[in-house]
């Protein structure tokens, strides 16, 4: 997902964080590398001019030069105008009282409408909110007969007990005609069926065009007036680029967009999309499409992408994951510890613990600040994990609260009780100081500060840095230099 452009943001950001002070052609020099990222990024001219003017702007009338830590600052910034570009959304639906919530879907052929119907209704029956869906044509059997399937396999399949409906008109081909008002019988009817059935949500999938014409325009517009949907999503798919957003522009001035969803995030996507579609349209990405199944819907967040995009690692949706293995007061009190930097080699400990319940270390990596790009084609060996874990547990009660007592003859004693190497100790410890530092950085960015209270972001970085520690000795991956296997394989 949008891995060039990322290490491109990290690498630019990370050159002028290593600087103590910067100047003013610093920071435009390093604009213009984020200028050409984004164009290669696929992102739509004019957003990339507005992006890289504002994100000068702010900098210079912020004072950034004058700060104590131009490089992080400059982050901050451009952190906060990557979500300002994407956002605001409301990435929750809307219901109505009473209902049924009508959603319309629209969009080009084959650009992921059907399928998304289908993942939005799994969505919805997880929420407990019973769904109709309802096929909107009755030219294409073969279309009428992949939204039942989806309909029934949601149905089966997925969590929740509320009823998963579908409703479509087959036989009436003859009765109706092929004229555009043919799919408007459709959805009117299928607003009475949902009513009778007392469903919370019915979503009309329409038929897909080509391209955009007048026909496809006609139908959408008669049944927008016919049932006057609560919701209006516009679907489209992000391999297709700038297309999709030009599409997007075209159907948001036929009709009232409320949303974009933007499916296929998981192909390799350049970001283009997702970064243009808000400026461009007017209109927020409200859900993106990670993949084919059922469950591969989530929730748009500008402040998660932006994280992602600048390599700073999804930490939300880790910490997700997370919630699962920390209990909420675990990772509040963890959290005070870190931002008085209190936190000590016990709770890494702890947490290291836990990240080993959380799936394989690939999936959990790829959300990782710092280094989930770095990592991403590697075969991880997690065994690594286990040394950290002897290692820490070689170090004595003072030493876990006390990190500074590590000196070397300190350090050498727990490598041979832990079976390890000074130098992996010393990476552990470098890594654990590494983070203790980030923490202390991050509680001093407002919008982060506010993700990292309403998650707990502590014990995934905390995460990071171990694993960064366990890379390579005391520093981040650099991909200038072989591998680990490669590196391995020719020092024996
Ligand atoms: N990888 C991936 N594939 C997707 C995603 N969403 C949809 N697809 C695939 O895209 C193809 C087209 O999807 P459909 O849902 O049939 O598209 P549609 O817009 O309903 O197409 P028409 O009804 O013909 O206009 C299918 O093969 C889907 O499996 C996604 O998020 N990721
Ligand atoms: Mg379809």
């Amino acid at each position: 997902m949008f891995s060039n452009l990322s290490d491109k943001f990290s690498q630019v950001l990370r050159d002028l964080s290593g600087r103590g002070k910067i100047s003013e052609s610093n920071v435009r020099e390093a604009m213009e590398q984020v200028r050409n990222a984004l164009l290669e990024a696929d992102v739509h001219y004019d957003v990339v001019q507005s992006f890289t003017k504002q994100v000068v702007d702010e900098a210079m009338g912020t004072k950034v030069l004058e700060s104590l830590r131009p490089g992080q600052q400059m982050i901050k910034i451009v952190y906060d105008e990557l979500v300002k570009l994407m956002g605001p959304v409301d990435s929750h639906m809307m219901y109505v009282q009473p209902g049924p919530t009508i959603v319309m879907m629209c969009g080009l052929q084959g650009s992921g409408k059907t399928t998304t119907c289908g993942k939005l209704a799994a969505y919805l029956k997880k929420r407990g909110k019973s769904v109709m869906l309802a096929a909107a044509y009755l030219q294409r059997p073969a279309a009428v007969q992949q939204l039942n399937t989806l309909a029934d396999q949601v149905q089966a399949d997925m969590p929740g007990s509320a009823p998963v409906l579908f409703y479509s008109e087959p036989d009436k081909v003859a009765e109706y005609g092929k004229a555009v008002g043919a799919a408007v019988k459709v959805c009117v009817n299928a607003v009475k069926a949902a009513r009778e059935k007392k469903v919370d949500v019915l979503i009309l999938d329409t038929a897909g065009r080509l391209h955009i014409n007048d026909a496809l325009m006609d139908e959408l517009r008669q049944v927008n007036a016919a049932v006057n949907p609560h919701q209006i999503y516009l679907v489209i798919d992000a391999m297709t680029g700038q297309d999709a957003v030009n599409s997007a522009k075209a159907f948001n001035d036929q009709l009232e967009l409320d949303g974009v969803i933007l499916t296929k995030f998981d192909s390799d996507t350049r970001g283009g999309a997702a970064l243009s579609v808000k400026h461009v349209t007017g209109k927020p990405l409200k859900f993106i499409g990670t993949g084919e199944k059922l469950d591969a819907l989530e929730e748009f967040h500008p402040e998660r992408i932006a994280s992602r995009m600048l390599g700073m690692g999804d930490v939300v949706s880790l910490v997700e994951r997370a919630q699962e293995q920390v209990s909420e007061e675990e990772a509040a009190a963890l959290q005070q510890k870190m931002a008085e930097g209190k936190m000590t080699m016990d709770d890494f400990l702890a947490q290291l613990q836990k990240i080993r319940k959380m799936g394989s270390m690939k999936s959990v990596l790829g959300l990782l600040p710092g280094i989930g790009n770095q990592f991403a084609n590697m075969d991880l060996d997690e065994k690594q994990i286990d040394r950290t874990q002897a290692i820490i547990q070689s170090m004595n009660k003072k030493e876990r609260t006390d990190v500074e007592l590590l000196d070397n003859s300190r350090r050498r004693r727990i490598a041979r009780g832990s079976g390890t190497h000074t130098e992996e100790v010393s990476a552990i410890v470098k890594g654990f100081e590494a983070i203790s530092e980030v923490t202390k950085q991050m509680s001093s960015m407002s919008t982060l500060t506010k993700l990292k209270s309403m998650a707990g972001m502590g014990p995934n970085l905390m995460d990071a840095a171990a694993l960064r520690g366990l890379g390579r000795p005391g520093s981040a991956p650099d991909k200038s230099k072989p591998k680990f296997k490669e590196r391995k394989r020719k020092s024996r």
